[in-house]
């Protein structure tokens, strides 16, 4: 349902292609705290952790079970973010026991985004796990993760790299694809539909609105005379 034609798309592929590299080819988002496995998002459409996984030089960040911030900075404006945390130092693999540590969030801006209460069971306390943080963005499931080691009580003071950037805002949301990760329920309490759509489907319809975008993009440059 592009406001543009496919004659124009067509008439301009050219022009559509060179459009089309700079937003495929952008950072996604840089997880800033807990510190990262790793600092590239080149591979961030990697599961489980962007292309990183624990070795003996990961850095290890204490956590807070009763709330701690987890902070990075996203390319896209509008995407939903899962939190979960599992136990030991694999993210993937059969048998891996995942709790969620946040509501499903939609996250609107670009720019830094911090959550300052994520909230791990309390029988963590004492170990050792990873820390992971999906976006569903306009271009498909991004991941991201660090290794923590969970201790008790509540964060007592925020990190600096905690913060919010200009018009960065979030609001409790659900979303069918990670939900569909945990099991296809919601752990917050909300009751949840069971996830009818694959993530395939998000993907495509992320697909065609960058396919909108940079077709208004082209009408505009050539409506313009440029
Ligand atoms: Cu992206």
């Amino acid at each position: 349902m592009c406001p543009v034609s496919i004659q124009t798309v067509t008439m301009h592929a050219k022009s559509l292609l060179l459009l089309a590299f700079p937003l495929v080819a952008h950072a996604h988002f840089i997880l800033r705290y807990p510190t990262p496995l790793g600092p590239s998002a080149a591979n961030q459409e990697t599961a489980p952790c962007g292309g990183y996984s624990f070795s003996e030089s990961s850095p290890v960040t204490n956590f807070y079970v009763d709330g701690d911030a987890v902070a990075y900075s996203s390319s896209h404006p509008d995407v939903h973010v899962l939190y979960r945390v599992v136990e030991g130092n694999k993210a993937d693999g059969n048998g891996l026991k995942w709790d969620q540590a946040f509501p499903i969030i939609n996250q609107f801006g670009s720019g830094d985004f911090c959550e300052p209460h994520v909230t791990v069971p309390k029988s963590y306390v004492g170990k050792q796990g990873i820390l992971q943080v999906i976006q569903n963005a306009v271009d498909g499931m991004l991941y991201g993760c660090a290794y923590v080691k969970f201790v008790s009580g509540k964060q007592p003071s925020l990190p600096d790299l905690c913060k919010n950037g200009t018009g960065v805002t979030a609001e409790l949301s659900s979303d069918a694809s990670l939900q569909a990760l945990m099991g296809g329920t919601e752990t917050s309490g909300t009751s949840a539909p069971s996830p009818t759509s694959s993530p395939s489907s998000a993907s495509f319809h992320g697909f065609s609105i960058v396919t909108c975008i940079v077709a208004a993009t082209v009408a505009l440059v050539f409506n313009m005379g440029l």
